[in-house]
């Protein structure tokens, strides 16, 4: 029998922050490829577009109008799906049924008044006005008594659900901590219990000493395929101080994060030649008022397209019922996003 080689054989990996595993099979991205390659035509966007309703001057939805914004713009969602003021209550039928009341409140985030860009094409110090508006938002809102936990993302492209492209982020607060930082911060903060030491303090040094699956770095972060990414080009943004949320971020700190997510982003584009879909978003410290010392502020990026632009990952079949599966390693992703430009190509 030869040797086993993440490579080559068949193996699960674990996932140290969720507890969960996947299954990667790298034989099987040997196997010939008979489905439709297409080239996705580039979009072209103009800076402003008269029916998009976050351009500057533009009406929403509600009816209410935008302000002629010159930078960043924050509203409240005129759709949120958590609101503030829901009376406290609780349903429940033994250990079968329960509800609680989760009240909250929704934002959104406009990265910049030009429609056309996205974070890749924004100009570094406008990046960093965003990183800027994160900090404050994430300060504010969780400030507030009844807001337990801020989740800041961004969903980027129609098959990310994103409603409209001009460049914006969503904030979701809620008075609970959601599932995945939930889970998460519960697993940092055994692993600190265990070895006196941060999860992912540890990880990074790994990961800086076996150098395999590094996108690029700054002095503030590094961008890196996980060994857990379950999309194919999933990457994790990691402070390489141990900073529990952007409160705790140097001024030079916030400037790294926003070079960092342009760089990573604009590799992504480069990767098939198209505006890249991503779900992207930052897992940082509740805001509930308890101590979080395991907590390691990180961003997580997670991509659908798997072999060109028309191509996509679901997660069918085994996935959705056993666990999920992928064919390219994580340090064969990491290697093709490593060896791209950090120029726009696009
Ligand atoms: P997404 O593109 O990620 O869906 O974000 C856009 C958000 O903007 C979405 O949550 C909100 C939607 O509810 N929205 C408004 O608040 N006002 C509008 O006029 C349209 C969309
Ligand atoms: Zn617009």
């Amino acid at each position: 029998m030869p040797e086993f080689s993440l490579a080559e054989h068949p193996h699960r990996r674990y996932n140290p922050l969720t507890k969960q595993w996947i299954l990667v099979s790298p034989h099987r991205t040997k196997r010939p490829w008979l489905g439709q390659v297409e080239t996705a035509p580039v979009e072209r966007r103009p800076t402003y577009d008269p029916m998009c309703y976050l351009c500057p001057g533009n009406e929403r939805a509600g009816g209410v109008r935008n302000p002629p914004y010159r930078g960043t713009f924050v509203f409240d969602n005129d759709f949120a799906a958590l609101l503030p003021g829901v009376p406290a209550g609780e349903y429940r039928h033994g250990d079968l049924l329960w509800a609680r009341a989760e009240p909250g409140l929704c934002r959104v985030v406009c990265f910049s008044p030009d429609h056309s860009l996205t974070l890749a094409a924004m100009e570094i110090g406008d990046v960093r006005r965003v990183v800027d508006v994160w900090t404050e938002q994430y300060a504010e809102i969780g400030a507030r008594p009844e807001i337990g936990y801020v989740q800041i993302f961004e969903n980027k492209g129609a098959i990310m659900g994103s409603s409209n492209p001009h460049p914006h982020g969503q904030i979701w607060a809620s008075a609970s901590v959601p599932q995945e930082p939930a889970v998460e911060g519960a697993a940092q903060a055994e692993y600190l219990a265990r070895h006196g030491r941060c999860l992912l303090c540890d990880y990074l040094a790994v990961e800086a000493d076996a150098r395999e699956r590094i996108i690029c770095e700054n002095e503030g972060f590094v961008a890196l395929v996980p060994f857990w990414a379950t999309w194919p080009f999933e990457a994790m943004i990691l402070g390489r101080r141990h900073a529990a949320s952007l409160l705790d971020l140097t001024d030079d700190e916030r400037t790294a994060l926003a070079d960092i997510l342009k760089r990573l982003t604009t590799r992504y584009d480069n990767l098939f030649q198209v505006s890249f879909p991503y779900t992207m978003g930052i897992h940082q410290q509740p805001t509930d008022g308890a101590p979080y010392p395991a907590w390691h502020l990180h961003l997580h990026a997670y991509p659908p397209l798997l072999r060109s632009a028309t191509v996509k990952k679901f997660m069918v079949g085994y996935e959705m019922l056993a666990n999920p599966q992928r064919d390219l390693t994580p340090e064969a992703a990491a290697a093709r996003l490593a060896a791209l430009s950090e120029e726009r190509q696009v």
